[in-house]
């Protein structure tokens, strides 16, 4: 059997996808059992956090069957919040980064469509550079040619919810994927191996460097932020406690997510609003908002809609 899995945090259905290049995203199928005995072991490469499955099958032979088990894992937060000036630095001076392999995933959210989420810079050149820019991510790679390899994924990604990162490399083939939907692409060059000896930072860089295309350091939060196999923010905290912080440096960070004082509501369907409450018998309201949308009828809908509500 052949099926598609679909995802829900809410009500709205968000199947599993493989982005192949920017113009082609086809639904990722995995293959379900061929007899009535044999376990087949799917792996996700991409964690995923809902709170509804579906499974969706597209195949089959004979007649139609599927005996399935979802194995979770359990769930622990370590989050770091940055308010623009605040930063991370993760020191590697002393155990350099020179590999032909790496593995970074963490979460995310924010309402800023621009800022540095991770950087870091070696001596011989080579960097990783992802930032946000207009609302998408963007991944910039030189592994010490001179030549930069962008990837970009992800639209609308300043939403205030959170979001997946998964940045996975062997040598020069890199797989890049923000909230499941994955890009691979091919690093330019004539080098394999990524050499950082100064310092990685998360959340914000000092000043200006190589591959940065915005400014601004990140305002947001940042959740389970996995270099390889070492969990840098419960790291950060371990070593706070036990008194061995000699690794890290962190200006204006806080160890929560407080909510923004603006929170912005993503309607999602056609059908979606929201409804304020507590507002009967008031003769005058007064009500502002600023709204956006990719789609230039829903604009006019919104317009009409405004005005029939206002006069
Ligand atoms: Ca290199």
């Amino acid at each position: 059997m052949d099926m598609g899995l679909g995802f829900a945090g809410g009500s709205t259905w968000s199947p599993q996808l493989r982005s192949y290049d920017q113009h082609l995203t086809v639904e990722l199928m995995f293959k379900g059992n061929i007899d009535g005995d044999t376990i087949k072991l799917n792996k996700f490469e991409v964690p995923i956090i809902a709170q509804w499955i579906r499974i969706n099958p597209t195949r089959w032979r004979d007649r139609i069957s599927l005996r399935l088990e979802l194995y979770g894992c359990g769930y622990v937060s370590d989050v770091l919040s940055f308010n623009g000036s605040s930063l991370l630095r993760y020191d590697l001076l002393r155990e350099p980064i020179e590999t032909d392999r790496h593995f970074i995933r963490f979460r995310f959210k924010t309402n800023n469509a621009d800022g540095v989420l991770m950087y870091s810079r070696g001596t011989q050149g080579d960097y990783i550079a992802l930032q946000l820019k207009d609302n998408r991510m963007i991944l910039n790679i030189d592994l010490g040619s001179g030549i930069m390899t962008s990837l970009s994924v992800g639209s609308l990604l300043d939403d205030n919810m959170w979001h997946d990162v998964l940045i996975s490399r062997n040598r020069k083939n890199i797989s890049f994927s923000v909230d499941r939907v994955l890009i691979k692409g091919r690093i330019k060059g004539e080098f394999h191996r990524l050499d950082l000896n100064r310092a990685l930072y998360i959340g914000g860089v000092p000043n200006k460097q190589d591959g940065l295309v915005v400014n601004q350091n990140f305002t947001g939060c940042i959740e389970n932020f996995y270099l390889n196999a070492t969990s840098i923010i419960r790291d950060l905290k371990e070593t706070e406690i036990t008194g061995e912080n000699l690794r890290y440096y962190k200006v204006n960070t806080l160890y929560s997510c407080p909510e923004p004082p603006i929170i912005p509501v993503t309607f999602l369907t056609h059908g979606s609003y929201a409804r304020l409450k507590g507002y009967e018998g008031i003769s005058s309201l007064n009500a502002s908002l600023t709204f956006r949308t990719t789609k230039i009828k829903e604009l006019f809908c919104i317009i009409n809609l405004l005005q029939t509500w206002l006069w």
